[in-house]
């Protein structure tokens, strides 16, 4: 270990000197990694004694996505070790920022919703609160996007091959994990069946590291891994193609689901979370599991893995011998629950069938759960139509999200509105059956990696303004707002923002052979591909702006680049379009002898949070155009806030709340409210024909789009088309469309006054300190899991 530059670099020398081969970067990455991983080690040891020692409540959140990120970077970060290391490098020749670049990122999230676990997790660790996080240790993680002729390309990725290693692997932990077969009831006595002629699945823990800031807290992020098991559990028959059958387990996140296979494999990884999570629990544990809640909290991160609650029971019914009282009374005290979306279609449902086969017992489990509730609720004497609502098990499906809020103490949305919506219409009926179940947890991020670790220029300007308090509380970012009309100041953010559009405008060139103009306006639009998200909306508008500029000689709008990045489910054929359709209008518009100069499209590819750490420090406009009611919460949408990028949105999800901070007059806010959109939707009083019909701008945009010559050929906007035209555009795209584009002419006209347009940036700034996750994981665990803090030096 090392604690001074000198002795940084001396040791970093001699380990360089012991490699046979010549120091490449990637050499040079695993020394550095290898010196770090030194002190994460001691400690993680410490930290684990002190739990143990203190026996503490531990929290555990399952969830099927972690998008960690890399490590190397902010590990340093959290060690406080960034600075000194960076230094040393530096002088030794090295660039740090480009070691960083040779770690291989682990894909294992998809959007949001993983990287807020990611996040969740650097907070608690940092708040030194026992928290941990279990997940899937998937070998090729969500597909890395390519881009061939315009179209979305999808290649398997292989992170763990070509890692150093941040994790351990623990088979002193393996588990092993039953599927399929036969139940057998015993004799006499209480009910205890047998489960016979099962298939086998062994499950590998690797433990990942959590290092958290500030103190010495390493929390751990277990990983599971799906293996074959030993020989006296194998079944008869062709041992390769089990071993492969059992590996694809493990192997990708989100299989396609198109399928039944697909299907049947997203449920074996569900249950293999949540079996291997739960026995290592309950097995490890050093108190009676009779007050198993008093030690332990489990969030559920949304359904996927919400068979943790028929599990525990099956583990206290089978295992431990309780009553089905008691060890209902221990779950419904030891697991919550937080819902993402309220999509119909993103609601999980089961096949009864397909559960009863995979999970013979967990099946039954259910069945009593849900034959139990119903009796409950028919002694209220509830409507048909409410029975329906509330039954776990109808027509033949599960619905895991009633199961979900059924076996849960406590139930969140991720922003006010979200919450709102879910109590009033989505969950309506189960909130008026547990009116004090449901709660609002407005989600966060970690400003130590979306703000000091990816954006250090302005960390140390803000800093040399307020002192540095803020990094610990960023609450007190809240001083910034005495420098909103310091011009000095202003100026520093300008020459900030400035450096991070260069930096990025760099990277593009370097990584994508892409030549942007930097002082061009930087919009940004980067997210998962959905409908509700409207990137069609967004690129459709352009599509406007380059017909204006073709047909209008006077029209030469300040140059904008707008920035697209994402990727779009392997089976979601819509979204896949769109991603098509901007690049052949990109194509069109960056070409062209005159629009290139005021236009500029770029699809910034293979969208991970390495890349999104470039991209939001970057920003001058954050686009959040979901259609109001549809985004649960939105997490970009804070990153771009805190790095100073002004909002250009709707008011959905958790950009009402960031409006409520920074007020009307610093954010641009169009289009249909929630109200209306739910309004519209009951009463199926909208109808996309008229806006084409009658709006002559909207109605050339999209004769041109279903014309094909957008998009290279019709048949490559066929879906696209079918939820215009078909489905009557569900997601009120030309509904909006011409009040985002007065707006975005708005955003233009303040662009110009450059000081007035700092100022805005800057109240984002000082406002968005509300919006760390640090505050969100206090909330929870005041309100919800009763955690302590632990560690402190
Ligand atoms: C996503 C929502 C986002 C939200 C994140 C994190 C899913 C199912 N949901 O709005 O779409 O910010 O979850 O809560 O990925």
């Amino acid at each position: 270990m090392f604690y001074s530059k000198e002795e940084f670099k001396e040791n970093f020398v001699k380990l360089l000197e012991q490699q046979q081969q010549p120091a490449s970067s990637k050499t040079a990455y695993s020394i550095l990694a290898g010196m770090v991983r030194e002190f994460v080690q001691r400690d993680w040891d410490e930290t684990t004694y002190l739990y143990q020692e203190e026996q503490r409540k531990q929290l555990y959140y399952f969830s099927i996505e972690f998008l960690i990120g890399r490590m190397l970077g902010q590990n340093l970060v959290n060690l406080s070790l960034y600075e000194m290391v960076n230094e040393g490098l530096d002088e030794l020749g090295y660039s740090l920022a480009e070691l960083e670049e040779q770690e291989p990122e682990p894909g294992l999230g998809n959007g949001g919703l993983g990287r807020l676990a990611a996040c969740f997790m650097d907070s608690l660790a940092s708040l030194q609160m026992p928290g941990h996080g279990c997940g899937i240790r998937y070998k090729g993680g969500l597909f890395s996007q390519g881009l061939n002729d315009g179209f979305q390309t999808e290649q398997p990725t292989d992170w763990i091959n070509d890692s150093i290693g941040w994790d351990t692997r623990r088979e002193d932990l393996a588990l092993y994990i039953p599927f399929f077969g036969k139940l057998h009831a015993s004799g006499k006595g209480p009910f205890k069946p047998e489960h016979r002629d099962a298939k086998w699945v062994k499950a590998v823990p690797y433990d990942m590291p959590i290092v958290g800031a500030y103190g010495n807290t390493v929390n751990t992020l277990r990983l599971w891994q799906a293996e074959l098991p030993e020989q006296q559990l194998l079944p008869a028959g062709d041992i390769d193609a089990y071993q492969q059958q059992v590996e694809t387990i493990s192997d990708r996140l989100y299989p396609d689901d198109s399928t039944e296979e697909g299907k049947l494999l997203r449920l074996k990884q569900q249950y293999f979370l949540c079996s291997a999570s739960l026995q290592t629990i309950v097995k490890n544990r050093d108190f009676p599991i009779t007050v198993l809640p008093k030690h332990v909290a489990i969030q559920i991160n949304d359904t996927h893995p919400a068979l943790a609650i028929p599990e525990l029971m099956r583990i206290l019914l089978d295992e431990e011998g309780l009553s089905w009282e008691e060890a209902w009374g221990i779950t419904t005290h030891t697991i919550s629950y937080t819902n993402h979306t309220i999509l119909e279609e993103a609601m999980e449902k089961w096949s009864s069938q397909m559960l009863e086969q995979l999970l013979p017992r967990v099946y039954m489990i259910i069945q009593e759960i849900d034959r139990r509730f119903k009796e409950k609720c028919h002694q209220e004497k509830l409507d048909p139509e409410a029975l329906k609502k509330l039954a776990i098990i109808d027509d033949g499906t599960v619905k895991m999200a009633t199961l979900a809020v059924v076996g849960s103490y406590r139930v969140n949305g991720v922003a006010k509105l979200h919450t709102d919506i879910l109590k009033m219409r989505e969950m309506k009926e189960l909130n008026e059956h547990f009116p004090h179940k449901f709660h609002n947890k407005t989600n966060g991020i970690t400003h130590r990696r979306w703000l000091v670790k990816a954006n250090p220029e302005l960390s140390d300007l803000i800093s040399s303004a307020i002192g540095d308090e803020w990094k610990r509380d960023t609450m007190k970012l809240h001083k910034l707002n005495e420098f909103t009309q310091d011009p000095v100041f202003l100026g520093d953010f300008k020459a900030v923002k400035q450096q991070k559009k260069n930096q990025l405008a760099d990277y593009l060139v370097k990584h994508q052979a892409v030549t942007i103009d930097p002082e061009s306006i930087y919009d940004m639009h980067i997210k998962r591909f959905h409908g509700y998200k409207r990137q069609l909306m967004n690129i459709l508008h352009i599509q406007m702006l380059y017909n204006r500029i073709k047909e209008d000689a006077s029209y030469r709008p300040h140059p904008r680049t707008f920035f697209f990045a994402g990727k779009a489910a392997k089976s979601y054929q819509f979204a896949k379009q769109v991603i098509k359709l901007i690049n052949t209008i990109a194509e069109q518009i960056n070409t062209d002898p005159v629009a290139r100069h005021h236009l500029h499209v770029v699809f910034v590819e293979d969208y991970s949070v390495s890349r999104a750490e470039k991209m939001f420090p970057a920003a001058d406009i954050s686009e959040q155009i979901s259609t109001a009611s549809k985004e649960a919460s939105g997490t970009g949408n804070m990153k771009f806030m805190m790095n100073g990028a002004v909002t250009l949105g709707t008011f959905d999800g958790a950009t009402v709340e960031i409006v409520e901070q920074i007020g009307d007059d610093n954010a641009f806010i169009f289009g249909l409210s929630a109200q209306q959109v739910m309004q519209f939707e009951k009463e199926k009083t909208y109808h996309a024909r008229e806006f084409i019909e009658k709006d002559r701008e909207i109605g050339r945009v999209v004769s041109e789009l279903l014309s094909g010559s957008l998009s290279k050929g019709a048949e490559n906007i066929d879906f696209i088309r079918r939820q215009l035209i078909g489905e009557n555009d569900p997601f009120f795209v030309l509904k909006d469309l011409q009040h985002y584009a007065r707006t975005h002419n708005r955003v233009l006209a303040e662009y110009e006054d450059s000081l007035a347009w700092q100022e805005m940036s800057v109240v984002n700034i000082a406002q968005s300190g509300i919006f760390s996750s640090d505050r969100t994981i206090r909330q929870y665990s005041d309100e919800v899991w009763g955690l302590e803090k632990v560690h402190s030096k």
